[in-house]
């Protein structure tokens, strides 16, 4: 057997996002080939009890309850930072001195002006870094970014994009702490703009080139919520719903919407691109599929279809079951960790995956869509 080299992951923070990432450490390796091995080597978090379970749970070999502790251990290669946003970029900077690699959940951090520092301190460590921008990596929204890239669309007219939920309409609802600090603006940095328009942002950075000015209007629709660090009613300080208008460097034009209180709607994020030959949808409730209108087939039989990406041409589906059988959201974490670690494997091979600067570009459009709404004026967006 081929001796690999070990990627020792420490993961701090094990909410929802420390499983769905602690799952793709567990799967990649049956899945992608790699000179990499991964090893869930450390998990930390503050309730020793609860650490401790995550880490027999998702077997992880060791726990901590001090962060600082499992950045400094010698036995971590890469740190993977699951907190809530405003701790991303101390501890990102911490990671820096002791030479950990990092992979950091979305958003990149609070501001451009945090992300700014994390940018700095990476590139010139010359560490490998990336940001878990997830979709990007599902099978379908893979396959309309290499549609677009190859310039099947022709002239790009129209972008738009919607992520809607409707989990905090009630006002009983508590900001604040475990499961709930994305109501509280000092923990998230924003609502709906950083949580789920960034998801937004970077797809459609990714697909369609950078964004270049935006107006925005945004809306907190419950003022007051009991914090739960104190038991008292306390101001709503984050956007609950957000829409913003975008040019893009392209001459295309966009529109965004964002909301949690959207009834009927949990997670749905779904974009649409059209251009002067095809249009190109993408439902996340319907994930497997791109719909696909082509201008070029002939007038009586053209209209929408609807393309199962699950072939073994379609990106990463090759690597799963076989054709026909469908992938999930977890899938999408799976991708983007094979594809930080085919650059580990040859650093000389072009990123296909979200690095910090690439997030600082999606954080510099959501300052300015704050700013925007804040305003009221066009905004123009600053690049990274
Ligand atoms: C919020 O409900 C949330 O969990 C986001 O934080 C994630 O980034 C998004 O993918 C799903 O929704």
């Amino acid at each position: 057997m081929s001796e690999k080299k070990q990627l020792r992951i420490g993961l701090i923070g094990y909410g929802f996002m420390g499983r769905t990432h602690s799952n793709a450490y567990s799967q990649v390796g049956h899945f992608f080939d790699s000179e990499h091995s991964v090893v869930r080597q450390a998990v930390c978090g503050r309730d020793e009890v609860n650490v401790k379970a995550f880490a027999e749970k998702w077997s992880y070999a060791s726990y901590e309850t001090d962060w600082r502790k499992l950045v400094a251990r010698e036995d971590i290669d890469a740190v993977d930072i699951c907190t809530p946003n405003d701790s991303h970029a101390e501890i990102a900077l911490e990671c820096v001195k002791h030479g950990k690699m990092i992979l950091c959940e979305k958003p990149l951090a609070l501001n451009g002006e945090q992300g700014e520092a994390m940018v700095r301190a990476v590139e010139e460590s010359g560490l490998p870094n990336l940001v878990w921008y997830n979709y990007r990596f599902l099978p379908a929204v893979t396959h309309a970014k290499n549609i677009v890239a190859a310039g099947e669309l022709g002239r790009i007219f129209h972008y738009r994009a919607n992520f809607l939920q409707d989990w905090t309409i009630s006002e009983e609802l508590p900001q604040g702490g475990a499961g709930l600090w994305r109501l509280d603006a000092a923990a998230a940095g924003s609502g709906v703009t950083g949580d789920l328009l960034a998801h937004c942002i970077d797809t459609a950075r990714w697909i369609n080139g950078d964004i270049v000015s935006v107006s925005a209007m945004t809306e907190t629709f419950i003022k007051e919520r009991v914090h739960t660090a104190t038991g008292e009613k306390q101001a709503v300080t984050i956007d609950d719903a957000c829409a913003f208008l975008a040019r893009f460097e392209n001459g295309s034009l966009a529109i965004f919407e964002s909301t949690r209180y959207a009834r009927g709607h949990k997670a749905l994020y779904t974009f649409e691109i059209n251009g002067e030959e095809k249009s190109l949808f993408w439902d996340l409730h319907d994930l497997n599929r791109l719909s696909y209108f082509d201008h070029g087939v002939p007038g009586d039989r053209r209209g929408w279809s609807s393309i199962h990406c699950s072939d073994g041409e379609h990106p990463y589906a090759g690597n799963w079951w076989v054709p026909g059988l469908c992938l999930g959201y977890e899938h999408s974490f799976v991708h983007e960790l094979a594809e930080f670690l085919r650059c580990l494997d040859d650093p000389s091979l072009e990123k296909r995956f979200p690095d910090f600067r690439h997030a600082l570009g999606t954080q510099h459009v959501c300052d300015a869509v704050l700013e925007s709404a804040r305003s009221g004026r066009w905004v123009d967006v600053k690049k990274a």
